[in-house]
C-alpha cells in the first residue's frame, strides 16, 4: 500500500480530495508521487506535448495531478485550467538547485497570485526535498528564499525530504491529512 492509499484510509473518505503537485522540472515530483501513489494506481490521462505532460490518476478518493511549471510557459493556460480542482497542493522544490531557486519562488508567486488559488484556504505541502545531497540548502533557508512566512491566508508547511529512500514524506502527508480533515470538518460545521 502505498503512502497515498493510506492517506485516502486515514480520511476515510468517500469524496474526491483533488491534490496538484507542482513544482520546477527535475525537482522530484515524479520520484516522489512513485512513492505515495499505490502501485496499481492507474495512469489516467497523459497530455504529451513537446516538453509537457500532466500526470492524473486516481485511487478510490483522492485524485492527484502533477505538472512542471516550468519551461512550459506558453502552455500555462493548458495546467492552469487544473487550478480550480485543487484542493491541496504539493510544491516540490530541489534543494540543491541554488540557481533555480529564484525560478521557483516566481513561479511559487505566480501560483499564489494566481485568481483560482488567491483568495482559496488551500493547504501548500512544501518539499525541500534532495536533502541527501552535499550541497543542499536546509529546510530553514528554503523557507526563507522563498519568502514562506509571507504566505498568512493559508496552511502551509514545510518538510526536508528525500525522494530516494521517502525520509520526510511521512511526515508531510501526516499533515496534509489533518489539514484536509480539518476543512472537511469546517465545512461539515457551516453547513449544520
Ligand atoms: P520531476 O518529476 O520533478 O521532473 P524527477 O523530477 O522525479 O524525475 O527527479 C529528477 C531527478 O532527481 C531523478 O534523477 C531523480 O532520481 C532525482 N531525485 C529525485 N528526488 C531525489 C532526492 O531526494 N535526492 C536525490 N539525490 N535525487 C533525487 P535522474 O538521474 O533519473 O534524472
Amino acid at each position: 500500500m502505498g503512502l497515498f492509499d493510506k492517506l485516502a484510509g486515514w480520511l476515510g473518505l468517500k469524496k474526491e480530495v483533488n491534490v496538484l503537485c507542482l513544482g520546477l522540472d527535475n525537482s522530484g515530483k515524479t520520484t516522489i508521487i512513485n512513492r505515495l501513489k499505490p502501485s496499481n494506481a492507474q495512469v489516467q490521462d497523459i497530455v504529451p506535448t513537446i516538453g509537457f505532460s500532466i500526470e492524473k490518476f486516481k485511487t478510490s478518493s483522492l485524485s492527484f495531478t502533477v505538472f512542471d511549471m516550468s519551461g512550459q510557459g506558453r502552455y500555462r493556460n493548458l495546467w492552469e485550467h487544473y487550478y480550480k480542482e485543487g484542493q491541496a497542493i504539493i510544491f516540490v522544490i530541489d534543494s540543491a538547485d541554488k540557481l533555480r531557486m529564484v525560478v521557483a519562488k516566481e513561479e511559487l508567486d505566480t501560483l499564489l497570485n494566481h485568481p483560482d488559488i488567491k483568495h482559496r484556504r488551500i493547504p501548500i505541502l512544501f518539499f525541500a526535498n534532495k536533502m541527501d545531497m552535499r550541497d543542499a540548502l536546509t529546510s530553514v533557508k528554503v523557507s526563507q528564499l522563498l519568502c514562506l512566512e509571507n504566505i498568512k491566508d493559508k496552511p502551509w508547511h514545510i518538510c526536508a525530504t528525500n525522494a530516494l529512500t521517502g525520509d520526510g514524506l511521512q511526515e508531510g502527508v501526516d499533515w496534509l491529512q489533518d489539514q484536509i480533515m480539518q476543512s472537511n470538518q469546517n465545512n461539515a460545521n457551516m453547513r449544520a
